[in-house]
């Protein structure tokens, strides 16, 4: 017998988040400039099937449609992404005042459905002439970034209730400008690294300027994992260790502890790092996590070629990734670990102790290749058991003390999965692309009864 669903804080908030060039689409249109995602989807072989996300599911046009479905579904928030080339089309100077009115409409429409805003300034898509100009390589784009950052906080403080500069710096740093799978398919290996500092300096200046602007509950989204090591042996502990220091630490400590996790590590870093840290370490409301699944890691072996995500690991590592065995997969491959998100919440409240803002859970989500809707349903059950077991997973956190005050399911609908393009499926809304219909799937009716019994 399954134990009954587990009872959450009254005031814990529930939501479902997206992120702007995978919803949106209109990617010429109202003066909106060129992304490096625009950029890398047009040269051939990057992405899945030569998908782009210029009509993706056509969100820019289709989003009262869309809030409508978010308000049956009862979330209490609703988390997207502004696009940077919407507001700043060269990433620097002009404003494009229509950029700012589509998410002043957005916002306006989800405060009249009574869902609270949640906006991540960067969720990917640098303006391609800030990357023309070294993109996050280059501390400039830090600055601008915080500029851009004072414009939107000053347009929108009053209605958006939640903030958070950025979207998972590691993807960034690690899949955009080490690794080469993510736009702007850089493959830098470790010279990526100043990437990581110019992200969380920008970071830091964002989180700045937007409460210059009056705007409050200022977080980020940050994507987390626990590192298991692959047998007890010391080389392999240490290998885990080493991987979760980069995967992991690099990103969160300087945000929650002024600090980089290694003095090697600092070393690597550009500029006057000590004083960046102070702005990067600027104190926060809230961190947000993102949860997808764990790492298994053991000390690199003789002529292997290490692979994270189909993408080659650099040679000469002291460690290497090997596949979880032992657990369901999704159907993008995935490892279904729903207790990882309790271990990675326990190894955030065991490192941080006080120092640790409440948390909230910015993403957690699965990909299956659901069946087309038939007679208005899409059952999609194994997208409702993930979200059931990280759901128990979370409740077991909290029992043990942690203080997480929401989850955000990724995603609202099915949209453009970057490098896999639009195979895979993360919605608890299904999107057929060729008319743009939109079906809840069962998981949406699932989630919804969640929420409206937690009330
Ligand atoms: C996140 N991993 O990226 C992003 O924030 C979303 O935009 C994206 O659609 C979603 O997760 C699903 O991929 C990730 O390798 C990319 O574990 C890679 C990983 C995790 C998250």
């Amino acid at each position: 017998m399954t134990e009954p669903f587990p009872a959450f804080p009254p005031d814990f908030l529930w939501g479902v988040a997206s992120a702007a060039y995978q919803v949106e689409g209109a990617v010429d249109e109202d003066g909106r400039g060129r992304s490096v995602w625009d950029t890398f989807c047009a040269e051939p072989g990057r992405v899945e099937g030569g998908d782009t996300g210029a009509v993706a599911a056509d969100h820019y046009h289709r989003f009262p449609e869309d809030v409508a479905l978010l308000r049956d579904l009862g979330v209490g928030a609703y988390r997207f992404s502004i696009a940077w080339p919407r507001v700043v089309p060269d990433g620097a100077g002009a404003v494009n005042p229509a950029g700012l009115d589509f998410y002043d409409r957005l916002v306006d429409e989800l405060c009249a459905a009574g869902i609270a805003p949640a906006a991540t300034l960067f969720h990917w898509d640098t303006p391609q002439a800030l990357e023309d100009a070294g993109g996050w390589l280059s501390r400039d784009t830090a600055a601008r970034f915080a500029e851009y950052a004072a414009v939107v906080g000053d347009r929108l403080h009053d209605r958006v209730r939640m903030w958070m500069p950025l979207n998972e710096p590691v993807v960034v740093t690690m899949f955009g400008y080490a690794l080469g799978q993510h736009a702007p398919g850089r493959e830098l290996g470790f010279e990526a690294l100043p990437t990581a500092h110019h992200q969380l300096l920008g970071h830091g200046l964002a989180v700045q300027a937007l409460r210059a602007a009056g705007c409050s509950n200022i977080g980020i989204a940050s994507n987390h994992s626990p590192v298991w090591a692959a047998s007890d042996a010391e080389e392999d502990v240490s290998a885990a260790d080493a991987y979760s220091t980069l995967v992991n630490w690099l990103f969160a400590d300087p945000v929650l502890r002024g600090r980089y996790p290694a003095p090697e590590l600092a070393a690597l870093m550009p500029g006057p790092v000590v004083e960046d840290l102070k702005v990067i370490s600027t104190p926060l409301d809230w961190f947000g996590i993102n949860y997808y699944q764990p790492a298994l890691v053991g000390a690199a072996t003789e002529g292997s070629t290490p692979v994270v995500e189909g993408a080659m690991l650099p040679p000469g590592l002291p460690f290497e990734p090997r596949p979880i065995e032992g657990y369901p997969r999704t159907d993008f491959g995935w490892p279904v670990v729903p207790d990882g998100l309790r271990e990675t919440v326990a190894m955030f409240t065991d490192r941080y102790g006080e120092a640790l803002p409440p948390l909230y859970i910015t993403e957690s989500g699965c990909s299956y290749h659901d069946p087309d809707p038939v007679d208005g349903r899409v059952p999609d059950p194994d997208r409702v058991a993930y979200h059931d077991g990280h759901l128990r997973a979370l409740a077991r956190a909290v029992a043990d003390g942690a203080d997480v005050r929401g989850y955000f399911a990724w995603a609202a609908t099915d949209n453009f999965e970057w490098a896999a393009g639009y195979r895979e499926r993360f919605g608890l809304v299904h999107v057929d692309y060729a008319t743009q219909t939109r079906t809840p799937k069962d998981s949406y009716h699932w989630y919804r009864d969640v929420i409206g019994r937690a009330r």
